[in-house]
């Protein structure tokens, strides 16, 4: 089964341009707790090199481009985000990198659980290991 699973957000509004809505339980599969936005990334800059033990989150780029890799311990997939109708769902345990961010990208995520800095796992054997373990 392919890491990259997307959820589609149908473009709303009317000829004086767009919206989209993103609801709980709808375009969103968990009940949102947090959101937060990545933007100003300076050029050249990568970012992530984590999973996270519990948290379930959907990013979406609202403006740029970015590549997003995921891994899983087993297999490694990326893909660009680069449309403000569509999100990735990124499960957990699954390690996230993002490239190549281009100047304008703010990336909207929203996120199944509060920030808690004990949910992450931010070395990549430590990752494997807690996969292999179960
Ligand atoms: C993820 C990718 C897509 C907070 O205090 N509250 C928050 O809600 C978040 C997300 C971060 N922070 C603090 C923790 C760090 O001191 O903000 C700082 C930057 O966070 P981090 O290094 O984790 O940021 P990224 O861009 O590497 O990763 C972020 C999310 O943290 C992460 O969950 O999946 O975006």
């Amino acid at each position: 089964m392919s890491l990259i699973q997307w959820t589609s957000f149908p473009p709303l509004g009317d000829e004086r341009g767009s919206l989209v809505a993103l609801e709980s339980g709808k375009t969103i599969p968990f009940l949102i707790e947090r959101v937060y936005y990545l933007f100003g990334t300076v050029q050249g800059v990568s970012r992530g090199f984590h999973a996270h033990r519990h948290l379930q989150q959907v990013a979406v780029c609202v403006t740029g481009r970015c590549r997003m890799v995921l891994d899983d311990g087993e297999w490694r997939e990326e893909v660009w985000l680069d449309s403000p109708t569509k999100g990735l769902l990124i499960g957990n345990m699954v390690w996230r990198e993002m490239h190549d961010f281009t100047s304008d990208c703010v990336m909207l995520v929203l996120a199944s659980q509060h920030y808690d800095e004990t949910d992450y796992i931010r070395n990549y054997e430590d990752f494997l290991r807690e996969v292999k373990n179960g």
